[in-house]
């Protein structure tokens, strides 16, 4: 580098680890220093799982030396080092006393609350700040904001066509590909039993993922979740390999079983990419055009690859854009007034309700659940039992490797809890045991009835649905999508409806609630 420029100083956060990040688009490592900061702050404003931050900090000092292999001059500050600010402000501070840049350029953060910070340092530093748009999505912030509009439901169906016609992706000309847009309905097959996929690869720690993983221990040893079995791809040659394993072992049932659980089989046919997806270690349109190439080659059905496609640029798309077009009020938004304490099974797995302790166990245990999983279980019990969209955010955000508040806030607030009054869905996600029944082979091994349902022995998931669906009647009864289902509540008559309504109270006197200090630190303010 010339001594006479001062250098643009490029902070690269801990989920922008692409290559080709805005940032860095037209600099050369003359140009630049790149500022990368393992943050005390980003550690703990959760307590995230352990394999979230042993997943996060060992792919930053990765990216840290394939940079530095390029010849770019990479000012890495370790969570170690004993002059650590604890903030990315704090850390961005001490950088321009080092290095008296010329400007900032940065790439703006998945997070509200990181936007927050980074909007106050143009005033804070002797610079001028750029914070660029993040291009690794195909929808930018503003663009989403046009497509909303004034509209009052945010339907994910017409923004995920607009993102087919944009990116031409399973199109023929102005049409979709086999006529259709959406092929869900094929994407909900009952699993036969002891249906069991390959399981996908397991990346074994380096070196430099066992020193974060003694780190960790040292440091983050209270929070939740097992370190051990720690396996996720920390680097983008880990993630390629572990998206070529997907394509070509699990992509062709990945529709039909999209919607499938077994007890045990952790990942099905899912693809298990959204960590290296959301730490910028995959591109999401790449992946999206090799799985329409798949299809073009005969090699995975439409259903399956539309399946994928749709996951990619119609839902994680789209729940960007909502998130950055409802806050910050979506963060506080609790239009069904749930106000339940999370129970605190939801951090220890000690539940007898088989489907949610499967859940919770792999949970503890990857970091991860799958999407029906985290839907129609234990989002769904968080729903019908009424638990405050405050503290089911935390847990999620806390519990999940590939947790962002982009993505996990408005999958909790919006999706599952409908505390946003139904912006996101036109109805509830709510379902009673019936269904977690016909899409897995939970209900055999549990304690509970699923087909009972009323009094100790039945599935609560029964008497919890009508609960719910009583308690908000003045709310669904004209819902269009499920205010005929009151014509069912009906026919039951008083006596059985108390029977319900007894039922699910006394279930839900069970219930202990979340120790304080799980998600947050005791005694911190939230952030
Ligand atoms: P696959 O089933 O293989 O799907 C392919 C890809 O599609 C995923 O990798 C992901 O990038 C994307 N995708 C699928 N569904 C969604 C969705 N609803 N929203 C956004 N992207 C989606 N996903 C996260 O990445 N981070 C989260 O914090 C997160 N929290 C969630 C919370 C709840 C309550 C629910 C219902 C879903 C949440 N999801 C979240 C979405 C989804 O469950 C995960 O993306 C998925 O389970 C990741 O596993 P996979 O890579 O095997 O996904
Ligand atoms: C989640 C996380 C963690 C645990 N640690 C860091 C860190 O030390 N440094 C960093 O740059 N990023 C970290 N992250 C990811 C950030 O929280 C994320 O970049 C912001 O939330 C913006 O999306
Ligand atoms: Fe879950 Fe109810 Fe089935 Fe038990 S019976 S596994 S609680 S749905």
């Amino acid at each position: 580098m010339t001594t006479a420029r001062r250098p643009i100083l490029v902070p690269v956060l801990g989920d922008q680890l692409s290559r080709g990040i805005a940032s860095l688009q037209g600099l050369t490592p003359g140009d630049a220093i790149i500022l990368m900061m393992e943050v005390w702050d980003e550690a703990t404003y959760v307590r995230h799982h352990q394999q979230k931050i042993v997943l996060i900090l060992p792919a930053m000092r990765h990216f840290a030396v394939e940079l530095r292999r390029e010849g770019w001059t990479v000012d890495y500050v370790e969570l170690g080092d004993p002059e650590n600010a604890g903030s990315f402000t704090g850390e961005i501070a001490r950088a321009v006393e080092r290095w008296s840049p010329a400007a900032i350029r940065v790439v703006e953060p998945g997070e509200w609350r990181v936007r927050a910070a980074m909007d106050e340092w143009a005033d804070k530093f002797a610079c001028s700040v750029e914070i660029l748009s993040d291009d690794r999505f195909v929808c930018s912030i503003g663009a989403f904001a046009q497509w909303a509009g004034d509209r009052e439901h945010l339907t994910m169906e017409f923004f995920y066509r607009e993102m087919r016609r944009r990116t031409g992706l399973l199109m023929d000309g102005d049409k979709p590909v086999g006529g259709r847009w959406n092929l869900d309905a094929e994407n909900r097959r009952r699993p036969p039993k002891r249906l069991s996929a390959p399981p996908p690869p397991r990346f074994a720690p380096d070196a430099i993922t066992r020193e974060v993983m003694d780190l960790v221990q040292r440091t983050f040893g209270d929070h939740f979740g097992d370190l051990a079995s720690f396996a996720w791809p920390v680097t983008a040659e880990q993630a390629r390999s572990a998206a070529d394993a997907f394509f070509t072992e699990r992509l062709t049932l990945f529709g039909p079983y999209q919607d499938a659980m077994i007890a045990g089989e952790d990942d099905l046919y899912h693809s298990l990419l959204s960590t290296s997806i959301n730490l910028g270690l995959l591109d999401p349109l790449e992946l999206c055009r090799r799985a329409e190439a798949e299809y073009r080659a005969r090699r995975a059905p439409l259903n399956s690859v539309e399946g994928f496609v749709r996951q990619l640029i119609g839902w994680r798309e789209y729940v960007r854009g909502f998130y950055w077009h409802e806050m910050p009020g979506l963060a506080a938004a609790n239009a069904l007034d749930a106000r339940r304490a999370l129970p605190e099974f939801y951090w220890t797995g000690a539940t007898d309700m088989r489907c949610m302790a499967d859940g919770l166990r792999s949970t503890r245990a990857d970091a991860h659940a799958h999407h029906i999983q985290r839907l129609m279980v234990l989002g769904n019990f968080a729903l019908l039992a009424g638990i405050s969209p405050a503290e089911v955010a935390d847990w999620y955000l806390a519990v999940y490797a590939d947790a962002y508040e982009w993505v996990e806030l408005p999958n909790v607030a919006a999706m599952i809890l409908f505390a946003d009054g139904g912006r996101l869905a036109t109805r509830p996600y709510a379902a009673s045991g019936n269904y977690i029944n016909k899409m897995s082979d939970y209900c055999g091994g549990c304690r509970y009835d699923v087909k009972q349902k009323t009094g100790p022995g039945a599935c609560p998931f029964n008497a919890l649905y009508w609960d719910f669906m009583a308690r908000h009647r003045a709310r669904f009864e004209s819902n269009s999508r499920i205010g005929r289902l009151y014509g069912t509540w009906d026919r039951l008559g008083p006596d059985r409806q108390r029977e319900y309504r007894d039922t699910a109270r006394k279930f839900l006197d069970t219930l202990e609630p979340a120790r304080a200090g799980w998600a947050r630190t005791e005694g911190e303010p939230e952030c």
